[in-house]
């Protein structure tokens, strides 16, 4: 059988610059060459651990493994402790992929390394899986219990992409720049493998910083909510920076809702009207805001091609329009890695995947976002984070009685992270409660405060009321 290939600008590299990572930038022959040679490295192997630091060598790893065939892991370089153990034992992967000269953390430093060579000079493998082989292992926090490893397969990475660039009129033309991290869908996949793809460029500044954005000359940029709150904040002092900006064709915003207030400062700012989309790591991008439509502020656009979106009406509240976003297309994920209880639990009986979201339809068809099931879902400056996972990790401190973590809104991350603490005996001081988490788990989990208290509120049952901490 003949396989499309997932990157053929790859096979057939076009004299154009790949990759710019600040000041270092690969052109397609260059990648090819580098990538190439990684990929003869990781032939075989069952599966890839990638150290994503958001440099170019991650960019080249991942597109190694993918060409490889090999499924990757990447990883964020912040895991702490408790978190890195568990992500290694559960993935179980048989090297590393590091910059070199870079130090790994322990469990990591155990594995066998390969160093991504950028300079490197290979051919690039012609025969590659098909499209249902995994290509991508992606770990995302839930309500409860560690992160699991959400298995991507390369179908779903080329489909999505593909969909992306319809909805977006997505060309081989086209500067992506944006500085997101490198182990989640929106950065790598949306970022990283969206423009290999189509035989574009990535510019990666490193920071959204209105001058570097400026600078790069982008005709497409991608961010979370809070890069754009901060650049909309930079430009309200650099008008020229906000007029480069806006020659690009589009700004793109996603993994978490963008205010009213920040998509009129930056439509101020630029002369852009900001297009959200919404996706999760389970399901790839499900809908977006076309280049061609005049984006509603509050809305996520319509659904892409070929991907299903229905709301399921709440229990007791039928009729208002409101209800549980549940989905079915050709980005999902395979299940979670070693899972299939959590990949049962996230589906409903009819098969469609549960997003955990509720919604309704705008007049024009478009998706509205008004919240989610779970209180115990945390999501700050775009990450995912499970107030189950921070609420384990407080428990473990000798001075922690009872813990209940939630969301606070933060003009700034979306919500930040907010523990109730009832102490065991004296209290133990905040900073050194954040520290614990930290220690254990990525450092965006850590809670930003503290606050001490005598009791929770429970309910009759004894279960943590939730609604009732004060926000
Ligand atoms: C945090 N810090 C703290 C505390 N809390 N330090 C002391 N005490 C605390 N309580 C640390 C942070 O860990 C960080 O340290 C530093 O303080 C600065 O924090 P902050 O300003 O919040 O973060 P930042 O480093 O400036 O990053 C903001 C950011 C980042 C760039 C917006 O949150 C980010 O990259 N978000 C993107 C998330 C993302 O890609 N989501 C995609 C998943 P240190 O510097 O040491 O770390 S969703 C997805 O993929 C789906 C498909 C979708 O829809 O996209
Ligand atoms: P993750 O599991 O980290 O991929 O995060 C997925 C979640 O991010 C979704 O279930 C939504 O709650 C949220 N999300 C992603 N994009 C948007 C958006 N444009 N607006 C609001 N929420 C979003």
């Amino acid at each position: 059988m003949v396989v499309t290939p997932l990157l053929p600008a790859l096979l057939d590299p076009p004299d154009r610059v790949a990759l710019r990572f600040g000041d270092t930038a690969l052109t397609y022959s260059e990648l090819a060459g580098a990538a190439g040679a990684l990929a003869a490295a990781l032939a075989g192997r069952q599966r890839v651990a990638v150290h994503a630091t958001p440099t170019l060598h991650t960019a080249v790893g991942v597109t190694a493994a993918l060409l490889a065939g090999v499924p990757a892991v990447p990883l964020n370089p912040k895991l702490g402790e408790r978190e890195l153990g568990h992500v290694l034992g559960d993935s179980a992967p048989e090297v590393v992929l590091a910059a070199p000269g870079v130090e790994l953390p322990g469990p990591l430093a155990a594995l066998p390394r390969v160093d991504v060579d950028i300079a490197g000079t290979g051919a690039v493998p012609r025969d590659e899986p098909p499209p249902s082989a995994p290509g991508l292992v992606i770990y995302t926090s839930g309500t409860t219990g560690p992160p699991k490893g959400a298995v991507l397969s390369r179908g779903a990475l080329a489909s999505n992409v593909d969909a992306l660039a319809e909805a977006w009129e997505w060309t081989a033309d086209d500067l992506l720049a944006h500085a997101l991290p490198l182990f989640h869908v929106h950065g790598l996949v949306l970022g990283v493998v969206g423009p290999l793809r189509r035989g574009g460029t990535l510019h990666h500044p490193g920071t959204l910083d209105a001058r570097a954005l400026a600078a790069a000359g982008a005709s497409m940029v991608f961010g979370v909510p809070t890069q754009y709150h901060r650049l909309a904040d930079q430009l309200e002092s650099d008008p020229d920076s906000g007029a480069a900006i806006g020659r690009a064709r589009l700004l793109v915003s996603g993994s978490a809702a963008l205010t009213a207030v920040d998509h009129a400062r930056l439509h101020k700012a630029t002369g852009l009207a900001v297009r959200e989309r919404y996706g999760l790591t389970e399901t790839l991008i499900l809908t977006a805001a076309r280049a061609g439509d005049e984006p509603e502020p509050g809305t996520v656009g319509r659904p892409l091609r070929d991907t299903e979106v229905r709301l399921t009406p709440l229990p007791g509240e039928q009729g208002d329009g409101l209800g549980a976003v549940e989905v079915r297309g050709p980005g999902l994920f395979d299940g979670y890695l070693n899972r299939p209880d959590a990949t049962a639990a996230a589906h409903t009986s009819d098969g469609w995947f549960s997003t955990g979201d509720i919604g309704r339809w705008t007049p024009s068809g478009a998706l509205a976002l008004v919240g989610r099931k779970a209180t115990d879902l945390i999501k700050s400056g775009g990450y995912k984070i499970g107030a189950g996972e921070i609420e384990n990790a407080l428990l473990e401190h000798a001075g922690v009685a009872e813990a209940a973590v939630i969301g606070v809104p933060d003009d700034d991350l979306g919500e930040r992270v907010v523990a109730f603490v009832v102490p065991a005996g004296s209290a133990p001081g905040e900073r050194e409660l954040i520290d614990h988490v930290a220690a254990l788990l990525a450092p965006h989990k850590r809670p930003r405060e503290v606050r001490f208290t005598d009791s929770l509120p429970r309910n009759d049952m004894g279960k943590v009321v939730k609604a009732r901490l004060p926000r």
